[in-house]
């Protein structure tokens, strides 16, 4: 007789139904979605893992004609993180706000004016993007002995923190045609940032498409945002990770999840892409990871 293996899981909390990270205040989730959406705000709304930092900066960087932050600044101080910090810290915030949100779509503070950022991933990198978060941010999750099998059971299952993966891009992507929503992936970010760039800034406005012909701030732009950059700065801005766990900003990459699945897991997780994309139009959108 075969016992099944038991699979360790990281902690969380449930709060109405809805999974998040212990250690993220209760009161900051709670007041989070109440936060009323102004027009002018920028929320940069992404599943955990997709390219939510990177857009952070390049959207502070659009808006501010590619200066960097300054030496004692830090992309979460001046993009916060809406349900974590809850919504006094954002109202103080000067308008345009950026503001960071893994909320599924119904969730969202919603404003007709304000405008949506919408990151989407593959999701066999950002389960493992996912999964190397989880094990460093060991005061949030208690997972540092956990295993990418481990975490690929809760991943698949849609018991991680920020619900469900398909949950979350299947009712964002309903909305990419929203004159308010701008979809766009990581995966053609990394193939062509200029173009990226280029698209959040005609969905921001005229007025940034301007900024942007200028060639000496896009290429600042470009150069601040790049991975390399991102990774020299980080260590200000994430919380200090134990000596052994790979950093926030890690690898950077399309296809890395090669290197963790499982012939079986791979299965897996493609039968369940295809059940939950069927007819969303997103069967195609990542034929070639
Ligand atoms: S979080 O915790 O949800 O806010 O994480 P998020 O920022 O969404 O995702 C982290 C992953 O994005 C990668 N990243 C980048 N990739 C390319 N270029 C730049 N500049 C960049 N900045 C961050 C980061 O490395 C994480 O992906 P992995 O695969 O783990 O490297």
């Amino acid at each position: 007789m075969t016992l099944e293996r038991e699979f360790k899981k990281p902690r969380y909390y449930l709060h109405n139904g809805f999974r998040m990270p212990m250690g993220f205040p209760p009161e900051g989730f709670r007041s989070g979605i109440s936060y009323q959406a102004q027009p002018s705000d920028i929320f940069i709304a992404t599943y955990p893992k997709c390219g939510t930092t990177w857009t952070q900066y390049l959207v502070w960087l659009i808006l501010n004609n590619g200066q960097p932050l300054s030496a004692s600044q830090t992309i979460s101080e001046v993009s916060p993180h809406l349900e974590e910090v809850g919504k006094e810290t954002i109202t103080k915030l000067t308008s345009p706000r950026i503001i960071k949100t893994h909320l599924p779509y119904n969730l969202t503070p919603y404003h007709l004016e304000a405008s949506y950022i919408y990151i989407a991933r593959n999701p066999f990198d950002c389960a493992v993007s996912f999964y190397h978060h989880t094990r460093g941010f060991i005061k949030h999750y208690d997972f540092a002995n956990g295993t990418f099998d481990d975490f690929f059971e809760c991943f698949i299952t849609g018991e991680v923190d920020f619900g469900d993966y398909f949950d979350n891009l299947v009712l964002w992507y309903e909305h990419k045609d929203d004159d308010n929503v701008l979809f766009l992936t990581y995966e053609a970010m990394k193939s062509n940032l200029q173009k990226a760039i280029f698209k959040i800034a005609t969905f921001l406005g005229s007025k940034y498409v301007e900024t942007i012909k200028n060639e000496q701030v896009l290429n600042q732009i470009m150069t601040h945002s790049n991975f390399e950059s991102m990774s020299k700065k980080q260590e200000r801005w994430s919380s200090k990770r134990p000596e052994n766990m790979p950093p926030f900003i890690r690898k950077g990459e399309v296809g890395d999840w090669k290197n963790y699945f499982s012939p079986e897991q791979t299965k897996r997780l493609r039968d369940k892409f295809k059940m939950r994309t069927l007819g969303t139009g997103l069967e195609n959108l990542w034929l070639e990871v």
